[in-house]
């Protein structure tokens, strides 16, 4: 599969939680494969799966002890091939995500590792004598002791995800051959997790961006073997400044990056602060013009597994919760750049309530619990969790309203909010992506095109997309409702709202085409 970048538009799947086709409570394979009609006729080109390999599934997979295989509750390896070749024949492109930074302790690498100082393994890992103050991103100290060899090793993420040291050439090398194996299998790119983490900085005390970083990237991608590949790094640390080092053409290192700055994360994910519409919207502007004047090509997205739901942190989950979902739809789908939906997007899944700790199951938000327990009430506990916790995003889609096991509590708003009542709707948010994802097949100023922005106050966001012959002019209003002249001579091309143009009213997302 060889599809230009700017025309992919990808789904991203969290299998455990997308469809389970055999009854045990965890989505599968088999789940995915009876979607696909439905993945398809959204338009999308690309599926991004994330972790199903073999894992204890402390952190739901990206917790891995074997690269190269898939876990059997998923259906294994046989059936991956399976599905690959599923997606192929429907012409959608599989992206596999690749875990570089650790393993489980439960790989093989990792038991060896800890057997003795001397293990040929050892220093496959990050081993010291005296730990640092590097703290795990999932809170504590980054360091866990071994009793054994009297020596600690670096986790960057839980206790059980040991950070693979790759100063060492026998891991890039292992690494490499990962790589290899799963292109063999046929697959078209890779989502990398974490991977500006890869190189370490101890000289400077920081836990990434180290100053080998970019030599590993080519090592990985800059070869032949990988050359038709589509990459795209999980790099916490691109910004406007660095994104040319990850993703210029002629580096041979990736092909787009998944930058985080527009998301408003700043302040930590169980932060009760509700970003404002407007703020998202020019940090995507933002992102936009800096990547776009260095003839580099963003990724354009509003969740993925670690995030809450768009509609309730950006816009309105209530009253509002069509307009929003399909405004940030469209914000998600008519900017420059490759598009990433995540499961549910398409429906306008919001985040999901739930009155104990007990239906969390997520590592960071129990670990988080745990830290702050009896140092804020239970409310406060509750609010923030239920906010910000990576849980909004891994409840089961709900295909239908009815209840089903499931190895998380399901989404407490699943009555209301599923697939089926999302077909049966008059209003209904698939329909709304469905008709983004045409205009973008159709409109190649959408996807070729410059990109200026024309607006952008307290009020509402405005831009223009165009190219030869044609121009694409889309407004997003916010909570309030402002008067609007539209543009002359232009036809309306998609509306959430229909109707004079001449009044947006709340999350008001309107789409002007003018031809010249
Ligand atoms: O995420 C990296 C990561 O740091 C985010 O999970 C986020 O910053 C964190 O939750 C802080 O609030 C990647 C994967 O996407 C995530 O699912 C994994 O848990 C993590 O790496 C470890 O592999």
């Amino acid at each position: 599969m060889r599809l230009k970048k700017e025309n992919l538009i990808f789904y991203q799947i969290y299998p455990k939680s997308f469809c389970d086709s055999d009854g045990d409570g965890v989505g599968d394979i088999g789940g995915i494969l009876s979607k696909i009609e439905y993945i398809k006729n959204l338009g999308v080109n690309a599926v991004w799966l994330t972790p199903c390999y073999a894992s204890p599934e402390v952190d739901n997979g990206y917790d891995i002890s074997d690269y190269y295989a898939i876990a059997e509750k998923y259906g294994g390896t046989k059936k991956m091939e399976t599905l690959i070749e599923k997606f192929h024949e429907n012409g959608i492109a599989v992206v596999l995500d690749f875990v570089a930074n650790h393993t489980s302790t439960a790989h093989p690498w990792f038991q060896a590792a800890k057997k003795s100082k001397d293990n040929p393994y050892r220093d496959y890992y990050i081993w010291r004598a005296e730990p640092n103050e590097w703290q795990s991103i999932f809170g504590g100290t980054a360091w866990e002791f071994d009793g054994k060899t009297g020596e600690y090793y670096l986790h960057s993420f839980a206790v059980e995800q040991a950070d693979l040291n790759w100063d060492n050439p026998r891991v890039r090398k292992e690494m490499r051959a990962v790589i290899d194996f799963w292109i063999a299998k046929g697959v078209d790119g890779f989502r990398c997790d974490v991977l500006d983490m890869i190189s370490k900085d101890f000289e400077k005390g920081e836990n990434g961006s180290g100053p080998r970083l970019h030599e590993y990237i080519r090592e990985l991608f800059g070869r032949e073997e990988t050359d038709r590949l589509f990459t795209v790094g999980e790099c916490w640390s691109a910004n406007a400044e660095n994104a040319r080092a990850f993703c210029e053409e002629k580096r041979k290192e990736l092909t787009t990056v998944f930058a985080f700055d527009h998301l408003c994360v700043e302040n930590g994910r169980f932060s009760m602060e509700k970003p404002a519409l407007q703020e998202l919207c020019k940090r995507l502007s933002e992102w936009q013009i800096s990547m776009r004047r260095q003839g580099l090509c963003p990724t354009v997205f509003l969740e993925n597994h670690d995030q809450p739901r768009s509609v309730s942190r950006f816009a309105d989950d209530g009253k509002y919760r069509y307009e929003s979902a399909t405004l940030l739809g469209g914000l998600t789908l008519l900017h420059y750049g490759i598009p990433f939906l995540y499961q549910g997007q398409e429906i306008g899944m919001t985040n999901s309530r739930h009155e104990s700790l007990k239906e969390f199951n997520d590592v960071e938000t129990c670990n988080y619990a745990r830290a702050n327990f009896g140092k804020l009430t239970e409310k406060e506990l509750l609010d923030t969790i239920n906010a910000g916790s990576r849980d909004n995003a891994r409840r089961p889609i709900p295909w239908d309203g009815k209840d089903k096991k499931s190895w998380i509590t399901p989404y407490s708003r699943r009555r209301e909010i599923n697939v089926s009542a999302d077909f049966r709707a008059e209003k209904s948010v698939y329909s709304f992506y469905r008709a983004l994802i045409a205009l973008r097949k159709e409109y190649a100023c959408l996807t070729q095109g410059a990109y200026e922005r024309l607006e952008l106050n307290e009020t509402r966001y405005i831009f223009r997309r165009w190219s030869a012959g044609e121009e694409i002019i889309a407004a997003f209003n916010f909570e309030k409702p402002s008067s609007f002249t539209p543009p002359e001579n232009a036809k309306v091309l998609l509306d959430n709202y229909g109707g004079s143009a001449k009044r947006l009213q709340p999350y008001r997302c309107i789409v002007f085409l003018r031809k010249s």
